[in-house]
């Protein structure tokens, strides 16, 4: 504890609560929201009250970041949905929500875990049906070009069964998914920015991803309370394949994930490096580490075959260890020490620092990437002369974003609020410059922030304008809507010297971490080109039903208003095999199709292909309709589906 901030009462305060939160800390992070009530007087407040402390730091400005009727935004925000299993797109300043991507989740609006083309993506059982229908999305990151976004794919973890998923972005739709072997609990991802060696390659190729839970690496039901033997991996995945290259294991876990400009390094910051197998043995210890990836260094050994592989998995997995690399100078990974339990490392727009928090420590630890290789090469006697800073900054701190001016900004959890500190104020101090002040302001949110983000904030373009925090709880922000809470995304100005809070977007549980990219770096299409389909139906004339044994195939085209076939008839028992073509060539003009009792529904967008498979196993009369409202006759376009019995 280097430093304080604060007038002398509330560092008081703050010292209070820091005692109550180190003995309480075993009793669970809860008390972060009880830590929270006695700030709010929660949803029982007088509404007077509230609404003075709602609008207080807007001031007169709020309708500068109001976007009128007619208008577009200046940015796109990408947001993860969390346990929806999906990826949204928001616009800001407004914060209205534009779209949601299915990726883990089934979605009936598109037809997302329905249609065969998205079942080949997601992955089936034997039986046909999708391999699983839950996904946890926790962080979306693009990928970049000289150090910025290159508007090509937007990649996103699924936590719970270990799958990284990429959308296209001109399309802002999934085309792959692949489950990492050896994974549970994936949290961490994050594209490299160019290549470690080949300084031709100045853009993302791999893609990194850190497994969180240890387990038994082959997890066949033998040995499982063997728990020192439990282990975590980290991956590397290929950006255009999407196979999985190779893995590392590794001494704890990995949780948040950051790749250096240089393409030299990957990190991941480490809470548990206990390995405890109980929550009680996960925070013994009085630092946790940040661990570092020499990439090079690790495809030169898999190059050289020093690899294992474990189970059923063809991935070359090298050894990360502490005891296994214990010589820096030919070491694949370096654990430099940082402060209890971190949550969140971020890399600075500059490339010199990442900063890793603390969450069970009021501190953020800020490691300077030369003096990580400067370990690599054997320089440093000790991994954690790599840290260059570590300002006290307030309680709970998770994710640090960057403005590009050399301020960094860290959510604080227990704290309720958004701490501004400067980046060369705390190098100065933790030098012992006792005249440097690192943190420069403070803001509170509604309530208890996870990850913050700015705008252009992970690239080198960092532009300093909006801080979008993600807030976990809402309380007495917005109309009661039952039990679930609405989650508050909260938009601060930070271009000034004060940040200020210029509007509370509601936001449906839960998203975890979010992009804001300017909007002229994405180049969406509007129509697709019939002819990337195989299977397209090129023509209303072509629409026919085919059959081959108890195998059918239905060719149909839609055309506002109407479907190319008024009705088809099948037989109880057959395999039916409905393949849709949309002929619309008009922007925006998206037909559904669905059919009752048959537990199918779906969409084509102009000029697109879907197909869908089933069993007619209930005869009968089935009118099968436009979903999506597309005509003035959109009600009349439907056919008729013929079961015979
Ligand atoms: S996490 S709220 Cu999954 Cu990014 Cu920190
Ligand atoms: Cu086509 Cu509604
Ligand atoms: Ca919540």
């Amino acid at each position: 504890m280097r430093q304080k901030s604060g007038t002398p009462s509330e560092q008081l305060s703050v010292i209070g609560r820091r005692k109550f939160i180190n003995t309480a800390a075993l009793a669970g992070l809860t008390v972060g929201v009880a830590a929270c009530n006695d700030k709010s007087a929660g949803p029982a407040a007088a509404p007077a009250a509230s609404t003075a402390a709602r609008v207080a730091n807007a001031g007169s400005e709020v309708g500068k970041y109001e976007v009128a009727p007619g208008q577009l935004d200046d940015y796109y925000s990408f947001s993860s949905g969390g346990h929806s299993g999906d990826v949204r797109i928001y616009g800001l300043p407004s914060g209205r929500l534009f779209k949601s991507i299915p990726v883990f989740n089934m979605d009936c609006l598109v037809g997302w875990g329905i249609t065969n083309e998205s079942k080949k993506i997601i992955g089936t059982k034997p039986d046909g049906s999708p391999k699983y229908r839950t996904g946890d999305t926790h962080h979306v990151h693009p990928s970049y070009k000289d150090g910025t976004y290159d508007g090509k794919y937007i990649f996103v973890n699924d936590k719970i069964h270990g799958r990284i998923a990429r959308i296209r972005m001109d399309t802002m739709e999934t085309d792959k998914i692949t489950e990492l072997p050896l994974v549970q609990g994936f949290h961490g991802i994050f594209p490299d920015k160019r290549d470690p060696v080949d300084a031709a390659i100045n853009h993302t190729t791999r893609v990194f991803c850190g497994g969180e839970f240890s387990i038994p690496l082959v997890n066949d039901g033998k040995n499982m309370e063997a728990t020192k033997d439990y282990r975590s991996v980290f991956s590397c995945v290929d950006a255009e394949s999407m196979e999985v290259r190779w893995q590392v294991v590794i001494d704890g876990n990995c949780d948040l994930v950051a790749s250096s400009y240089d393409g030299k390094l990957a990190c991941s910051n480490q809470y548990n490096t206990e390995n405890g197998a109980r929550y009680e043995d996960m925070m013994s210890a009085e630092m946790d580490s940040c661990i570092f990836f020499n990439v090079a260094r690790i495809e030169a050994a898999v190059k050289a075959g020093k690899f294992k592989t474990y189970g059923s998995s063809k991935v070359p997995v090298v050894d990360g260890s502490k005891a296994g690399n214990a010589d820096p100078k030919t070491a694949l990974t370096c654990y430099v020490p940082v402060s209890k339990n971190p949550h969140g490392v971020n890399a600075s727009p500059d490339g010199k620092y990442y900063a890793c928090s603390g969450k069970l420590s009021p501190t953020a630890t800020l490691i300077e990437h030369a003096l990580v290789l400067k370990w690599f090469d054997g320089e440093l006697k000790d991994a954690r002369e790599a840290v260059v800073a570590e300002p006290e900054i307030g309680l709970g701190p998770l994710h640090t974003a960057f403005d590009g001016r050399g301020n960094a900004y860290t959510t604080l959890f227990l704290d309720s609020q958004i701490v501004k500190w400067n980046v060369e104020a705390a190098i100065k101090s933790y030098k012992g410059d006792k005249t440097a002040k690192p943190v420069v302001d403070r803001i509170d949110v509604m309530y208890q922030p996870g990850h913050g983000f700015t705008s252009m904030g992970e690239t080198k373009n960092a532009d300093g304008k909006y801080f979008l925090s993600d807030n976990k709880f809402s309380k007495d922000r917005f109309l009661p809507v039952g039990p679930l809470h609405p989650e508050t995304a909260q938009l601060i100005d930070i271009s000034g010297d004060k940040m200020k809070l210029v509007a509370d977007h509601s936001v449906y549980s839960e998203p975890h971490d979010s992009i804001i990219i300017p909007r002229n770096l994405i180049r969406t299409r509007q129509v697709y080109d019939i002819n990337e389909f195989p299977n397209a139906v090129k023509d209303a004339k072509e629409c026919r039903v085919e059959r081959k044994g108890k195998k059918v195939t239905v060719y149909l085209t839609s055309q506002a208003p109407t479907f190319g076939l008024r009705e088809w008839t099948v037989k109880r028992g057959d395999e039916v095999t409905i393949i849709l073509t949309n002929l619309d060539k008009v922007e925006d003009l998206t037909h559904g199709f669905a059919i009752p009792k048959y537990d199918i529904n779906f969409i084509v967008n102009p000029q697109e292909t879907k197909s869908v498979t089933f069993i007619a196993d209930k005869p009968g009369v089935y009118w099968c309709y436009c979903t999506n409202f597309c005509h003035a006759l959109h009600l009349e376009m439907r056919s008729r589906m013929l079961v015979e019995a």
